[in-house]
């Protein structure tokens, strides 16, 4: 029998990581292929850097952005801008595979109308991490981000409001979607550095894609 549109595809292994955090465990597995062709050409037109913290050190996750938007770090601090500094040209138009991918996983989640104006990408190499953090530089913090975990596998840290909470260790794979939204969207959270390995779609790195909502 046909599976309706309106219903979450029981195939996929939900599990909630917090208050509004929820893992769609493989969703977008499938779209993998489209997912990667869509970065290469993104990248071809807004290249992978490393960007630079206020602080003056270079991040270990080469970025770039996709979308009205793009999150960028630099002497100055962290915001979004329309333009990419290295290019001094507008962001890469979003994918419609990311923005169609974006919207379904939200509304699996329970997130309905999620309309994206920001794609940041993220690129790790064996030995790149992230340092915990909480992702404020967005306009409106009832809007949710929905991420994308592609090539090699990442611990991932979770925590609480405080920086000191407890967190959880959450192992993201290939083709992992996570909602981060309601009070889980301002949590703490983090990368762990990622494990030498070859992953036969995406070699030697690990991709993450943050669906966001900026202005
Ligand atoms: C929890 N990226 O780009 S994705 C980031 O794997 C970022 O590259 C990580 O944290 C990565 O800001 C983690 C998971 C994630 C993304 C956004 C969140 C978790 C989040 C926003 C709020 C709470
Ligand atoms: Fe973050």
């Amino acid at each position: 029998m046909q599976q309706s549109l309106f219903e979450p595809d029981p195939e996929v292994r939900r599990q909630e990581l917090g208050p509004g955090a929820v893992l769609l465990v493989g969703f977008a597995r499938g779209e993998a292929g489209a997912l990667l062709a869509a970065v290469e050409a993104v990248a071809a037109a807004a290249p992978f850097r490393r960007m630079m913290t206020p602080g003056g050190r270079a991040m270990s996750v080469a970025m770039t952005n996709c979308g009205a938007f793009g999150w960028i770090a630099d002497a100055r601090g962290y915001r979004y801008e329309p333009f990419d500094p290295t290019t001094q040209r507008p962001w890469p138009p979003l994918p419609p595979v990311f923005a169609d991918l974006a919207a379904r996983a939200a509304a699996a989640a329970g997130y309905p109308g999620f309309v994206p104006d920001a794609c940041l990408v993220n690129r790790y190499e064996p030995g790149s991490r992230m340092a915990p953090h909480q992702d404020v530089d967005e306009r409106d913090f009832t809007q949710p981000i929905v991420s994308v975990s592609l090539g090699l596998p990442a611990g991932f840290r979770f925590g609480g409001a405080r920086r000191g909470d407890k967190a959880l260790r959450v192992g993201l794979e290939h083709g992992d979607v996570v909602v981060w939204g309601g009070p889980s969207r301002r949590f703490f959270h983090g990368v762990l550095p990622v494990k030498e390995g070859v992953h036969p779609q995406c070699g030697r790195c690990r991709l993450n894609l943050t669906l966001r909502r900026a202005r």
